[in-house]
């Protein structure tokens, strides 16, 4: 029963009311999700209770303290522009200790934020007023972090999209094969030894300086946009565990791969997998129009670029993890690590037959915009 894996915690938060009821959020696939009902004198109150997966997350204070220090600097920022921030930036629940986390006896690191009404986080992006919408959303989630000092940002997961480093960590696994599966995916491998120009592209441009570091949320899948169920409007971008410097071409390339997608990230039908460019263009307009003014020439003519090689690392990664026997990513199957990386393998061989319709509609859009 769900209710006995957290019942222990409830009572360490400074939830109000009385509890009534909670409910799994099986979409992430890394940390547990609880969403909690409570009644406070007939008023319904309701929460998001989070169990950190410490094997992803090594040191899951630190990250409380980033996400402390962002959703401040969100808060400060949208006030600065006279915007009411209340319900647009997640909302900390501390701990009756005055936390903003709980470690339980056994180890387990919790967490918990208001849970935002009247909103949903779409797993498939339907209609291309919600795309352009995502791509608002964490467009303007950059601009209101673009004078955040990046320093003081505590590095969750070193190397998260540095995909020179991650083509040899994937080495490491096909050369230990710890579950013995590395026969069975020799053409996956392949594929990867393939694409290693391709992907390390980002990198070198970080590291000669063609494109900046800016502090990013590298993790833009629309799930993580929560929209307005009435004015359709993105209200908050959530899932701030790997808020760090990166680059915008993550974010914007990691947007598109999930909500451009014309099936879900673990379709096994890989005949079913396309990169919609409606969908693509409806975000590129979203995320341009928010990030206008602050993104260089050099970043914008890239963008394309984030798409293939985030949705390469994307698919290299569940391709280590399958290779690696699951520790990583939570899977509903022996396969389902498998089936991913072959639906993004499927998505990007997409992106590179689509890479002339890519970079016209960049030019296109640049055009009219500046
Ligand atoms: C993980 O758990 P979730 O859905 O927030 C992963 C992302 C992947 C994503 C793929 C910390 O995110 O990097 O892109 O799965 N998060 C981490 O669905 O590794
Ligand atoms: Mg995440």
């Amino acid at each position: 029963m769900i209710y006995n894996r957290i019942k222990n915690v409830l009572n360490k938060f400074c939830f109000r009311g009385e509890y009534m009821d909670v409910q799994e959020l099986s979409s992430g696939n890394v940390n547990q999700t609880y969403h909690l009902f409570y009644n406070d004198c007939g008023k319904s109150c309701q929460y998001v209770l989070q169990r950190i997966n410490g094997y992803v997350f090594k040191e899951p204070e630190n990250v409380m303290r980033n996400i402390v220090q962002v959703t401040e600097h969100l808060r400060t920022s949208m006030e600065m522009q006279g915007l009411c921030a209340d319900g647009h930036v997640l909302d900390i629940i501390k701990t009756v200790e005055g936390k903003p986390y709980y470690v339980d006896q056994y180890g387990g690191f919790w967490r918990a934020y208001v849970y935002i009404e009247n909103a949903i986080a779409p797993d498939m992006v339907t209609s291309l007023d919600m795309m352009r919408e995502v791509g608002r959303g964490f467009g303007n989630f950059q601009r209101l972090l673009v004078d955040f000092p990046a320093k003081d940002l505590y590095v969750p997961i070193p190397n998260f999209h540095n995909t020179t480093k991650r083509f040899y960590t994937f080495v490491r696994a096909v050369d230990e094969d710890k579950a013995g599966r590395v026969k069975k995916v020799e053409d996956e491998i392949e594929f990867f030894f393939e694409h290693r120009r391709m992907m390390n592209q980002i990198v070198q441009l970080l590291d000669n300086g063609t494109l900046p570091l800016r502090v990013t949320h590298n993790d833009t899948k629309s799930n993580n946009v929560m929209m307005d169920i009435t004015s359709g409007k993105a209200v908050c971008v959530i899932d701030l565990d790997t808020v760090m410097p990166g680059s915008s071409l993550y974010d914007y390339g990691d947007a598109v791969r999930f909500g451009a997608s014309t099936a879900a990230e673990d379709e096994p039908d890989t005949t079913r997998i396309a990169l919609d460019m409606d969908k693509t263009r409806a975000f590129t307009e979203g995320f341009v129009e928010e990030t206008n003014g602050f993104l260089t020439q050099a970043e914008l003519r890239r963008l394309p670029l984030g798409i293939k090689v985030i949705t390469c690392e994307l698919a290299m990664r569940f391709l280590t993890d399958y290779i690696d026997g699951d520790l990583y990513f939570r899977v509903k199957s022996p396969q389902h690590n498998l089936i991913r990386a072959r639906a993004q393998m499927a998505l990007l061989r997409d992106i590179e037959k689509k890479q002339d319709q890519l970079e016209d509609m960049m030019d296109d859009l640049l055009r009219r915009k500046f």
